[in-house]
């Protein structure tokens, strides 16, 4: 697949909490960086998102009495699964894995950042009404075709995928470059909606 002037690699949450030794560790959720930096070099445009919550974030387990990490729960915008703590704002946790040496990212998106409300997607809030002004970027920079990339597969990775379509972008899932987490189906469950989508799946190693 030739990569095009017009096109983005959207690198989402590759943090020190979803490495092997996090928080919220994704099974060799490191792995990906090897993959990434190697794909880097055929984009004109990056963007990075790092998930970046609030201490007592409403994603935390920790955060609902009597509630466990991976259990769902029901709050006023639909269903949330909840976490261990994770990329807590200004913590080690939070930071950028230290491999990943991406200095040309012309843009990083913060998400997740306010208290009550989580963010999966790149674009949208968990809400999935309230932007997170990547769409208006993109657009504004005349981007049209996304790829992405990071972690996990089947969460960040997955939704934003997935928002891009709906805001009528082309959307691409570089599927060597991406680690999921694997809860109750979620893989497969992605999959389904990607292919209703039209979500295409890549592997970086075709990228030229
Ligand atoms: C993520 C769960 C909670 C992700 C972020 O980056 O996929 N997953 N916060
Ligand atoms: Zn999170």
């Amino acid at each position: 697949m030739k990569v095009e002037a017009q096109d983005v690699l959207v690198v989402i949450d590759v943090q020190n909490d979803f490495c092997p030794g996090g928080a919220l560790a994704v099974a060799d959720g490191d792995a990906v960086i090897d993959v990434i930096q190697a794909a880097a070099p055929h984009f004109e445009h990056i963007v990075l998102t790092q998930d970046w919550h609030t201490p007592g974030h409403i994603s935390f387990a920790s955060s609902h009495a009597g509630r466990e990490p991976f259990e769902s729960i029901e709050v006023s915008y639909g269903p949330q699964t909840l976490w261990p703590d994770h990329c807590v704002q200004g913590t080690p946790g939070a930071e950028f894995h230290l491999r990943l040496a991406l200095p040309q990212a012309e843009l990083i998106v913060r998400k997740g950042f306010r208290r009550g409300i989580d963010s999966y997607s790149a674009f949208f809030e968990n809400d999935h009404v309230t932007p997170t002004g990547l769409a208006g970027y993109l657009r504004e920079r005349g981007l049209r075709r996304v790829f992405f990339a990071g972690l996990a597969y089947d969460y960040c990775v997955g939704y934003s995928a997935l928002d891009a379509r709906k805001l009528g972008f082309d959307a691409v899932v570089l599927r060597d470059a991406c680690r999921a987490i694997d809860l109750h189906g979620s893989v497969a469950a992605i999959e389904t909606k990607f292919h209703e989508a039209g979500v295409r799946l890549a592997k970086s190693v075709d990228l030229s």
